[in-house]
């Protein structure tokens, strides 16, 4: 897809890099079942590290990373909160929910995407036979829905803080905390040290070609590493994967920046095309999200359609357009998509 299109759909999109595609052949490898993997365990250690945690444990995809931090922090008939807009709740096809008996309950997320105080605090349940028992909360930094706006370590820390008074778990789902750890300037750790368990992507901005990283206490991935066996997560030579995820974590980070900046770029550009609707002050990371003005177009699959014709890939399911930038789209990409985009809309 991605040789001859734009490919604006997602940062899952990216493609390992050569440093990448070099360090996986050279992987050494073991099986990590039996954690004699070389390459995942220092990969494992590296996102420790990074992380201010104990420990990490790799796994497939940001999804299991966030059902097995669920299932290992809960038992059947918990319940956890996350926003009305957190992908755990929205696009992770309910795994808490029908593989763990975990009840999610939401509550609004503000537009910076975090969750009030007061919310969290009415959303906790009675000690009632009644009810579910409250056990987790779950953040999500950069928040992919709320615009790909990042969390503060301020906010954090306070709903760490207010986790513990209320005898609840905090869960981080990190998938871009590397976009979020850029957009604030701040150390990886500032945003996650707080929490007690976090999940990050290394295939989304990134650009690994699989994987994301669980990281908490010891005893916690003891225990995720058995719920990740149970999930079918448990991979043998993995370290050709991890090699790439070393490689993400070493080379890709500082570079999101510049993911960042083109986003700006796009969405100043959409600013300027008649017939789109965009907020240019809720612009964050490298996600980029507009609607159409009323009545432009049948439907939003229509516009899509026409920009794929032209050669330019977007994604979007809420009524708006979604445009994520990458290390794979540059500059000129970002031009060359704002001047088809232009083209359709003028050419009605
Ligand atoms: N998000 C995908 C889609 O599922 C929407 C995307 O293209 O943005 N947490 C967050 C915040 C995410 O955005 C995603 C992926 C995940 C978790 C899940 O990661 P994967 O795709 O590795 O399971």
């Amino acid at each position: 897809m991605s040789e001859t299109f734009l490919d604006f759909r997602s940062d899952t999109v990216t493609k390992p890099t050569t440093l990448m595609r070099e360090a996986m052949a050279k992987a050494e490898v073991g099986d990590d079942v039996y954690q004699e993997d070389p390459t995942v365990n220092h990969l494992q250690e590296l996102a420790a590290e990074i992380t201010g945690m104990e420990s990490g444990l790799f796994v497939p995809s940001g999804t299991m990373g966030n059902l097995t931090s669920i299932l290992s922090h809960c038992q059947r008939g918990d319940e956890i909160i996350v926003g009305r807009k957190a992908h755990i709740f929205l696009f992770e096809a309910t795994g808490a929910a029908a593989l763990g008996g975990v009840n999610i309950q939401t509550v609004p997320n503000e537009e910076d995407g975090t969750i009030s105080l007061e919310n969290l605090k009415n959303a906790i349940r009675p000690d009632d036979p009644h009810q579910p028992i409250s056990r987790m909360i779950g953040l999500e930094n950069t928040h992919n829905r709320c615009n790909g706006v990042s969390l503060s370590p301020e906010y954090i820390l306070q709903v760490s803080q207010f986790a513990r008074k209320n005898n609840l778990i905090l869960h981080i789902d990190g998938a871009r905390i590397f976009n979020a750890a850029v957009d604030q300037n701040v150390p990886v750790s500032e945003l996650t040290k707080p929490a007690d368990s976090v999940t990050f992507c290394l295939s989304k901005g990134l650009s690994a070609p699989v994987g994301s990283v669980i990281c908490g206490s010891k005893t916690f991935i003891q225990k995720a590493h058995r719920i990740r066996k149970q999930l079918g997560g448990g991979m043998r030579q993995a370290g050709i994967i991890a090699a790439a995820g070393i490689v993400a974590l070493k080379n890709m980070v500082d570079r999101l920046a510049e993911d960042h900046q083109n986003a700006r770029l796009l969405a100043e550009g959409l600013a300027n095309i008649p017939g789109i609707e965009i907020d240019i002050n809720n612009q964050h990371t490298n996600m980029v999200y507009f609607a159409l003005s009323d009545n432009t177009f049948r439907s939003l699959s229509e516009f899509r359609r026409l920009l794929k014709h032209k050669g330019l890939l977007v994604g979007g399911d809420d009524g708006r357009i979604r445009m994520v930038t990458h290390v794979w789209v540059d500059k000129q990409s970002v031009k060359k998509a704002l001047s088809i985009i232009e083209e359709t809309l003028t050419n009605l």
